[in-house]
């Protein structure tokens, strides 16, 4: 009954937001992303480049000279904390340096004026939503029992990789009586050795990604509540779980998180997202090892799976989210020599094809590209006896390490960050001819490594206007909204 009443009240909503639309297009675009992933720095640079009217030449209407202007405008949801556009802008542009991490949703309205292919002037509003990807893998949850959902992260737990960052909780759980009586102690002991092995295993060194329930990590104000005080149990019987028993205790909880965590976000902003961007850091999986990579799949597997699209007709925003493109892009490729950029494309490509088929299916246009929203490097060719080495020139940022220099922030320097494999299955492969990461080995025997540079300076574009270099962030935004500029 709850499900039909949510679809009815959804549908609502879609046809007044759809009536509106009709004559000046509307987009909401979601930009997602698992922590660090770049979209903070993605939606600054973007806005950037619009308002100032950057280098792109593969965004057709302001390479043609159709779009007039873009200008910031106020958002239509007074609930949402608006993306702070002019703080960000001032932390990459003014102080080089990347804008602080943020764990919340945001919003932010560009108005973009443009003359339409056939002459008319025309505003498109384009409303650009930050949220973090973590509470995209949370959706599975919605149609998940607790007694699956805790099978399903023990099994995930006592994998290779993860078994030994899991070994605390682990211990905690062979003491635990899930049929006995409900106890909030051993909850809260649950809640914290379950927590910790998730943040142990986001860590840098292991970079998974695939670490349900997203809250756990950034619980915000929810934070000690009894929704967030829930663990997986080993259940032994099928049966219902017995009345004031620890695991009827969990499973009421876990219940709880989904009704006032999960399904509020489903409602009041996913299913209303007309366009989707999923940034993705495969470089720091590839820095970590081939246990994260594999884990990354697994994760966008789950990211993709969320998207049951149709295109965007008036029948199916009716009847389920309204998502008709999905754009991945594997971020920070400015890490990489260009020589590389193809190569972590045809990596993402390889971590979502089988993801994306199916959601092909369902009728979203998806493609893959592997962007830098903020070029922070150069590119040079340095000399090794015999060898020129294609390199990366930047400032890697105070406190990155590469073999025995611990730099400055102050001081530039060439980087090899190692070549990118020609066959992206060479990444998959986790026998004895997998490749070395830093979960596995010493930083000075990895088989890459990527650093993180600091922010570069403006560039003048031809027409003497100070613009963020980027790499293919115009591609980007051709795929996302180019088709409603015509
Ligand atoms: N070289 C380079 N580094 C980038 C780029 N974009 C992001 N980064 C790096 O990635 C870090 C994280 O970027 P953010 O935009 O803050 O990522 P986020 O997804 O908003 O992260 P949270 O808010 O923590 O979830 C930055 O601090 C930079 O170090 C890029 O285009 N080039
Ligand atoms: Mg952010």
């Amino acid at each position: 009954m709850f499900e039909f009443i949510e679809q009815v009240r959804l549908a609502a909503r879609a046809l007044v937001e759809f009536s509106g639309h009709l004559f000046d297009p509307t987009i909401r675009l979601g930009v997602t992303g698992l922590s660090h992933a770049g979209k903070t720095v993605f939606i600054t640079a973007l806005v950037h480049g619009l308002l100032r009217g950057g280098r792109f030449p593969v965004f057709e209407a302001l390479a043609t000279g159709r779009v007039a202007r873009a200008y910031l405008a106020p958002q239509p949801d007074d609930a949402v904390p608006r993306f702070d556009y002019e703080n960000h802008v001032h932390a990459l542009v003014t102080n080089r340096r990347w804008p602080e991490s943020t764990r919340q949703i945001s919003e932010l309205r560009v108005i973009v004026e443009y003359q339409s292919q056939s002459g008319y002037q025309r505003d498109l509003t384009l409303d650009i939503v930050d949220y973090p990807g973590e509470w995209l893998l949370d959706l599975p949850l919605l149609t998940k029992s607790y007694e699956t959902w805790a099978a399903e992260s023990l099994r995930l737990s006592r994998q290779r990789s993860r078994a030994h960052l899991a070994a605390d909780w682990h211990s905690h759980l062979a003491t635990l009586n899930p049929e006995g009586a409900e106890d909030e102690q051993a909850a809260l002991t649950a809640t914290h050795l379950f927590t910790e092995y998730l943040k142990a295993c986001r860590n840098e060194h292991y970079a998974m990604s695939l670490l349900p329930p997203g809250r756990f990590l950034m619980p915000g104000d929810l934070a000690s509540t009894p929704a967030l005080t829930f663990a997986p149990l080993e259940l032994s019987n099928e049966g219902p779980a017995p009345t004031g028993s620890l695991s009827a205790m969990m499973r009421r909880r876990y219940e709880a998180y989904k009704e006032l965590v999960v399904r509020p976000f489903f409602r009041d902003h996913f299913a209303r997202l007309d366009r989707q961007i999923v940034l993705v850091d495969a470089l720091a999986a590839i820095n970590a090892g081939p246990d994260a990579v594999l884990d990354l799949e697994s994760a966008l597997a789950a990211v993709l799976d969320c998207f049951q699209t149709g295109r965007n007709t008036l029948l199916s925003s009716l009847l389920r989210p309204r998502i008709d493109r999905i754009l991945l892009a594997a971020t920070k490729a400015d890490q990489l020599h260009h020589t590389s950029h193809d190569r972590l494309e045809a990596i993402l490509k390889r971590l979502t094809e089988r993801a994306a088929a199916k959601a092909e299916l369902a009728g979203a246009h998806i493609d893959v590209a592997a962007l830098a929203a903020v070029r922070a490097t150069r590119e040079a060719t340095i000399q090794r006896g015999r060898d020129h080495l294609p390199s990366i020139l930047g400032m890697p940022v105070a406190g990155e390490v590469a073999t025995a220099e611990t730099f400055d922030g102050e001081t530039d320097a060439a980087m090899f960050p190692g070549d990118l494999p020609a066959d992206p299955n060479d990444l998959f492969r986790n026998d004895e001819n997998a490749f070395r990461g830093l979960a596995r080995t010493a930083p000075q025997n990895v088989d890459f490594r990527f650093l993180r540079v600091r922010p570069p300076f403006l560039e003048v574009t031809e027409g003497g206007v100070p613009v963020l270099p980027h790499i293919r962030l115009d591609r980007a935004l051709q795929f996302l909204i180019g088709d409603r500029l015509l």
